[in-house]
C-alpha cells in the first residue's frame, strides 16, 4: 500500500514499465488520455508504426481524439497481438468517516482475508490496486482504488489528490441515517470535481450484519441511488458479505464503456 501522490500518468506508466514501445508482441494502439498528453513511450510506438503503416496511424490518432473527449473514463488502453486489452481505471471511494470504506477496500484487495477490527482513521488518501479479469473476455481492468478520508476537515486537502476519476464508489453506514443523508453532499463534491462529467458509480450500504440497528431501508437507498444513476449494493465487510460485488460491478461497467468507445472509434476509422 502506498500513499498516493498526484503524479503524472506518464510517469506512472514509465514506473510500471509500459512495454508498448518495445519490440515484441505488445505494440500499437496505445493511447494515453490524461491531461491531453500521450505518454512518451506510446508516442514512440505511434511514430514507429507511422513509418510502417499509415492507415494504422490514422486510426490511432482518431482513437486518441475520440477517447480524449471522454478523458477521465479510460486511462490507458493497450492492445496485445493476442487481442487482450488491459484497462486502467481510477476509482474513488468516498463517504462519511467510519462507514467502512477502508474495511471494504482491504477486503476486496485481500480477497476477503483482511478485516481490520480496530478503527484507524484514514487521514489522507490511500491507494490500492487490484486487477480484475472481465468474464468471458481476455480483458482485464486494473482498478486503482483511491480510499479518501471521510472526515470533513480533511476532505479538501484529499480532493487535490483524487486526480481525474473514472469510477465512483460512495459508501454509507446502514446503521447511520446521517451517513446516508450526507451522500448527497458527497455526490455534489464529486460532480464538481468531475466538472459535471458523469462517471459510472455505485452506492454501497455497509454493515448489513448489524440488522437490529438498521436505520436506512433498502427501498429508500435504492430509490435515491436510482435518481443519482448509481447501482445499489449492500455489504458487510465484517461478515464478508457481498464485499467484492460493488467494485467488480464497477470494473465491468468500465469495461463496457471501453467497448462502447471502441465501437465509436472503429466506426470513425477509415475502412
Ligand atoms: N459491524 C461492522 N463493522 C464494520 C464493517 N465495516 C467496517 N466496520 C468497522 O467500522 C469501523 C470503521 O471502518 P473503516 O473501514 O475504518 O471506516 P472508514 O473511515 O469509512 O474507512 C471499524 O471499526 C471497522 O471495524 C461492517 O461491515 N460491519
Ligand atoms: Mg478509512
Amino acid at each position: 500500500m502506498t500513499l498516493f501522490t498526484s503524479s503524472h500518468p506518464a510517469n506512472e506508466s514509465t514506473a510500471t514499465g509500459c512495454t508498448c514501445s518495445q519490440d515484441g508482441p505488445i505494440k500499437h494502439l496505445c493511447v494515453w488520455l490524461l491531461r491531453d498528453a500521450l505518454c512518451p513511450c506510446c508516442r514512440g510506438a505511434s511514430r514507429k508504426t507511422a513509418k510502417k503503416k499509415k492507415t494504422k496511424t490514422t486510426e490511432s490518432r482518431a482513437s486518441f481524439s475520440v477517447i480524449n473527449e471522454t478523458r477521465g473514463f479510460i486511462y490507458s488502453v493497450w492492445t496485445l497481438s493476442t487481442l487482450m486489452v488491459k484497462l486502467r481505471a481510477r476509482c474513488l471511494l468516498v463517504g462519511d468517516a467510519a462507514v467502512g470504506k477502508t474495511a471494504l477496500s482491504h477486503m476486496f484487495h485481500s480477497d476477503g482475508t483482511l478485516f481490520q477490527k480496530n478503527y484507524s482513521m484514514t487521514t489522507g488518501v490511500e491507494l490500492l490496486m487490484k486487477c480484475v479479469n472481465i468474464p468471458e473476455t481476455n480483458n482485464s481492468v486494473e482498478l486503482y482504488i483511491i480510499d479518501s478520508a471521510g472526515k470533513q476537515t480533511l476532505v479538501e486537502a484529499c480532493e487535490k489528490m483524487w486526480g481525474e476519476l473514472s469510477l465512483l464508489c460512495l459508501v454509507f453506514d446502514l446503521t447511520s441515517e446521517q451517513s446516508f443523508a450526507n451522500c448527497s453532499h458527497w455526490m455534489e463534491r464529486v460532480h464538481a470535481h468531475c466538472h459535471g462529467l458523469h462517471i459510472p458509480g455505485v452506492l454501497v450500504g455497509n454493515k448489513s450484519d448489524l440488522s437490529a440497528r438498521r436505520e436506512v431501508q433498502v427501498s429508500v437507498a435504492q430509490e435515491w441511488a436510482q435518481t443519482q444513476g448509481l447501482e445499489y449494493y449492500e455489504t458487510s465487510a465484517k461478515e464478508m458479505e457481498n464485499c467484492d460485488a460493488p467494485l467488480l460491478g464497477l470494473a465491468r461497467a468500465f469495461h463496457s464503456l471501453y467497448q462502447e468507445r471502441r465501437e465509436t472509434i472503429q466506426n470513425l476509422s477509415p475502412a
